[in-house]
């Protein structure tokens, strides 16, 4: 039976072996949201990067450009890192240059995997199909933030866990530990995650709605998958 393991942060990456697995990276507050709800909405690649330099020199390269910095856009850049701001019909078979402080940083590191998932609460289910598909090992990279542990990705490797636990094993404590917390959160995702640390950040930030959101499971049926340099929906991926 293959595995599921969870990696609590981009930093202990260099623990994990991800050659011959899947990588399910996930911020789910709120970047992988984010790529989720753009493919969602029509766009055609996504193009995550590390730094607001190469997202600047691809912005003038022609790209449009989105970059967020400690929960706030970043000046001079398209868009921010609202899921709202990527229902927009202008998005349409465009490619996106995408920063992050988090998400796409952790997708990055992640490119060791054989295939690198961007994976959300909104597309949990499609998620959980297709790893179930592929057959190998799974590893859930939580981008947490600046390194630390964070709840809300916590939960939702739980929740892939507990979606997967008639076929996949738990790899060791960590699977154990986030499917544990998400069945205690699953009443109350919300409640739960209250006094959380990027909650409260964001909400502070007046950003309350996208959160309400992102937390929703199971509305799209878009996985974003890493080609190269890009993330695409995966039927587009197959036909390359
Ligand atoms: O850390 C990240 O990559 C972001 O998703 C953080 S935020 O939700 O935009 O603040």
């Amino acid at each position: 039976m293959p595995s599921i393991d969870v990696c609590y942060s981009p930093e202990l990456l260099h623990l994990y072996n991800l050659k011959g697995k899947v990588a399910v990276v996930v911020d789910v507050l709120r970047a992988t949201s984010s790529m989720v709800t753009a493919f969602a909405h029509g766009i055609e690649k996504i193009i995550p990067v590390s730094t607001l330099d190469d997202c600047q020199n691809l912005k003038q390269a022609g790209f449009l450009t989105a970059a967020e910095r400690d929960g706030r856009k970043a000046e001079g850049f398209d868009l921010g890192n609202s899921p709202f701001s990527y229902m927009d019909a202008s998005i349409q078979g465009k490619t996106l240059v995408m920063t992050t402080t988090n998400g796409t940083h952790a997708i990055r590191l992640s490119v060791a995997a054989d295939k690198v998932l961007a994976g959300a609460f909104l597309n949990i289910g499609k998620v959980a199909e297709f790893v179930a598909a592929e057959g190998k090992d799974v590893v859930v990279v939580c981008a947490g933030w600046k390194g630390d542990f964070n709840l809300e990705d916590t939960l939702f490797a739980g929740a892939l866990a507990e979606r997967l636990k008639d076929s996949f094993a738990p790899a060791n404590d960590s699977t154990l530990a986030a499917q544990h917390l998400y069945r205690l959160a699953k009443p109350d995702v919300m409640g739960f995650l209250a006094n959380s640390s990027h909650v409260k950040r964001l909400q502070n930030l007046n950003i309350t709605d996208d959160i309400i959101y992102c937390l929703q499971e199971d509305v799209y049926d878009v996985v974003p998958v890493l080609a190269g340099d890009c993330l695409v929906p995966l039927n587009k991926a197959a036909a390359k």
